[in-house]
């Protein structure tokens, strides 16, 4: 995947795109992140990029000329180009493996007070919010959606984890897990993980992950697809707390 980032801060990415996974992926070639500066597109001697806002107000706005360039030279014609803002549609899982499919993404960082509405009329196919909150810039928040995106693309986690086995993916949390040592400060490692029968440790995986979800985010057990197994775990939780609740009543 092709993936060209349109900042004023390229420097920001250097960092994140520069380490661990996303660095692996880079240099095997599965991944090909272009940072480019919207300075460079600049048609005056000072290589200024924003101006004021037509009708006054605070802060300055990125101009449409030096980004509808950048873009123009960038789009090979199938880029789908999206604009990091906080109008957009909110980032998840299920937006990152819709982009996880594109050949080629264009993103598009603004800072100050915003970027010419003309760029996101007739340029921007797609925007996106990673959530309710407001930033400096659309640096962040493009990392964050490189992010997750890069490691669902075929081949980047590799030897590790599949991005198929994510909680996510299957809208659950995930269940906790423990390494050596055994015991840690009074604190135990539950004992049908040392016991090696693996088959009660995928229940009790999946018991834990359910339960999580119920306890932490019910609105996505609500939307997720159970089996028949998660049914009876669920129903085995339910009889557990109705027995605690009726011990209770009881004293
Ligand atoms: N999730 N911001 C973008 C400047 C801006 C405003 C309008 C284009 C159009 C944000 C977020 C976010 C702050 C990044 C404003 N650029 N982006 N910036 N939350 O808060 O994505």
């Amino acid at each position: 995947m092709r993936i060209d980032i349109l900042t004023l801060f390229p420097e920001m990415f250097f960092g994140p795109f520069d380490s661990s996974i996303i660095k692996r992926a880079r240099d095997r070639g599965i991944l090909n992140i272009n940072l480019v500066n919207i300075r460079d597109f600049s048609q005056n001697k000072h290589r200024t990029v924003d101006d004021t806002p037509y009708g006054g107000g605070s802060g300055m706005i990125i101009q449409a000329d030096p980004v509808f360039r950048a873009v123009e030279s960038l789009n090979e014609g199938d880029a789908h180009v999206i604009m990091m803002c906080p109008q957009g549609r909110t980032f998840n899982q299920s937006i990152a493996m819709e982009l996880s499919r594109k050949k080629h993404l264009i993103l598009i960082c603004g800072h100050y007070e915003g970027i010419d509405e003309r760029v996101r009329e007739s340029l921007v196919s797609d925007e996106i919010s990673i959530g309710d909150y407001v930033l400096t810039g659309g640096e962040l928040p493009a990392m964050v959606v490189v992010d997750a995106v890069a490691r669902l693309i075929p081949g980047v986690l590799g030897e590790m984890k599949s991005a198929v086995e994510d909680s996510f993916y299957e809208g659950f949390l995930d269940y906790p897990s423990y390494t050596k040592p055994r015991v840690y400060r009074d604190m135990k490692v539950p004992e049908v993980l040392l016991s090696g029968h693996h088959e009660n440790i995928r229940v009790w995986r999946r018991g834990e992950s359910l339960i999580r979800t119920l306890v932490r985010r019910p609105d996505l057990l609500k939307k997720a697809k159970l089996t028949c197994e998660d049914i009876e775990i669920l129903r085995d939780v339910k009889e557990k707390i109705t027995k605690i609740l009726q011990s209770k009543k009881n004293t």
